[in-house]
């Protein structure tokens, strides 16, 4: 009988992921990394968070979580229980079977994707990894990215990718501050070079996750994620062009989208607001658009969409020189309250806010202006200064700039002590004269 000398890397690490004994590596410790770690320690993995920013590591190892979304007691049981371990030194990667990489791809300035972070992350896991490893990029990038910055370069390392070393693409759909879903019941999508490695990725995956979505392969699952957030860009950008008709067709959009969405199919409701924010939904579109450009594709629909988001922050200040117009003032010396910089409601997040944009233009045009947002202690302009927010909230401003629907404002206050309120947000679904309202004038 002829001995399979050939080591069979698939089965042992499927052996060791359903024994639990598979030591897990995270790269990154961010909003997607820290609660992917967590969640493989509450289920007795053994995980090393890799970070290389030593104060997030310093805090992690003191059992304390930087994440708003997860609880530091949270961290404190999986380190008590030596589940969970934070560490800077990325040698370490050779005592994992299984690598997360959970690391930023922001835009360059040219809104070119940025892959500068997934690249070192490969690097260190080229250098240290050891076969039979499988790796699974979750970071939202252009369909090919797995392929071409992980598998090739895993071949030209020597590593037989499916049979010596797993590649699989799994993109994040974690939430910021959503209470309603449990990142758990979040549906898992994932995608693989090989079918072994797709098979590898969903035993991983359904340790932790309650339904995982196998695809053929890397390219899908990354443009599962990207068709995902593209949608949305997409619709939020219509729904925003139809708030700006009906401004001028004097009809309160947001009363037409409560009478549309009681049609139970065929419609699915967005939101006018004040413009895009987030670190998903105004860049993840951009990765599409410059993959497509390749194929000298150039597609129309997601450039109109950033056209329209990215308008709508100077539409929101014409809506105040309007508003303050009507009392005879004028935005130059005038004394306005911002309330919210958040680029959504009950997280202190203000990437790419649209509320900072709205404060430099209303800087710009002379007005005073303070901001006050509970869940935003500080943030900084766009000249990198530090501003603080106000600790509280004040009132008999000459106008106050809604910008975020935090849970946690007293809106009643604002309208009953103020006199010219400008809402982005749809904070009151009555009618009042002193509230100028995005979609219905
Ligand atoms: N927005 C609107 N109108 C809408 C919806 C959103 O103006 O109808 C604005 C928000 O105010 C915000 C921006 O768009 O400034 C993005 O909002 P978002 O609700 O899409 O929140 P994000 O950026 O946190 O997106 C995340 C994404 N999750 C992942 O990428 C894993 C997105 O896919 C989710 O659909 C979204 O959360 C969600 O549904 O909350």
């Amino acid at each position: 009988m002829l001995i399979n000398l050939e080591t069979n890397y698939k089965q042992q690490l499927l052996e060791k992921i359903n024994t639990k004994t598979a030591k897990i590596g995270v790269i990154g410790m961010g909003y997607v990394g820290l609660p992917l770690a967590i969640e493989f320690a509450k289920k007795d993995f053994q995980v090393l968070g890799f970070d290389v920013d030593a104060n997030k590591v310093a805090t992690l190892n003191d059992g304390k979580s930087h994440i708003l979304d997860v609880p530091t007691a949270e961290v404190a049981i999986a380190k008590a229980k030596k589940c969970f371990e934070a560490s800077s030194d990325f040698a370490a990667l050779n005592e994992v079977d299984i690598i997360s990489i959970c690391v930023p791809t922001p835009l360059t300035a040219s809104h070119e994707p940025d892959m500068s972070y997934v690249k070192a992350a490969v690097a260190s896991i080229t250098q240290h990894m050891k076969r039979g490893t499988l790796i699974v990029l979750e970071s939202t990038t252009y369909p090919g990215t797995t392929r071409e910055l992980i598998a090739d370069e895993l071949e030209k390392a020597g590593d037989k990718v499916g049979t010596e070393v797993f590649v699989c693409f799994s993109p994040e759909r974690i939430d910021p501050g959503n209470t309603e879903f449990d990142s758990r019941d979040v549906p898992k999508v994932v995608g693989g070079i090989t079918s072994d490695c797709v098979m590898l990725g969903r035993a991983y995956y359904s340790q932790v996750f309650k339904e995982v979505v196998p695809v053929s392969t890397t390219e899908v699952a990354e443009m599962t994620k990207l068709l995902e957030n593209t949608f949305r860009s997409v619709n939020i950008a219509f729904i925003n062009e139809m708030a700006v008709l009906c401004e001028k067709l004097g009809i309160d959009l947001w009363e037409v989208i409560g009478a549309a969405k009681t049609k139970p199919f065929g419609f699915m409701p967005f939101y006018p607001g004040p413009g895009v924010g987030g670190h998903c939904i105004p860049l993840d579109p951009m990765y599409l658009y410059w993959k497509g450009k390749e194929k000298n594709h150039f597609s129309r629909f997601i450039e109109l969409a950033q056209q329209i988001n990215t308008a709508m922050p100077t539409h929101v200040t014409q809506i105040v020189s309007n508003a303050l117009n009507k009392k005879q003032k004028s935005i130059s010396g005038a004394r306005l309250l911002m309330v919210g910089v958040a680029y959504k409601s009950d997280i202190d997040d203000v990437r790419e806010s649209p509320a900072l944009e709205v404060y430099e233009e209303l800087k710009q045009l002379g007005a005073n202006i303070e901001v006050y947002d509970p869940f935003v202690a500080s943030f900084r302009d766009a000249k990198n200064n530090k501003i603080q927010t106000n600790s509280k909230l004040t009132n008999n401003h000459d106008a106050i700039v809604i910008m975020t629907k935090h849970s946690n404002i007293d809106y009643t206050a604002i309208l009953e002590n103020n006199d010219c309120i400008i809402d982005t947000r749809n904070i009151w679904n009555e009618k009042y004269e002193h509230v100028h309202k995005i979609g219905s004038m």
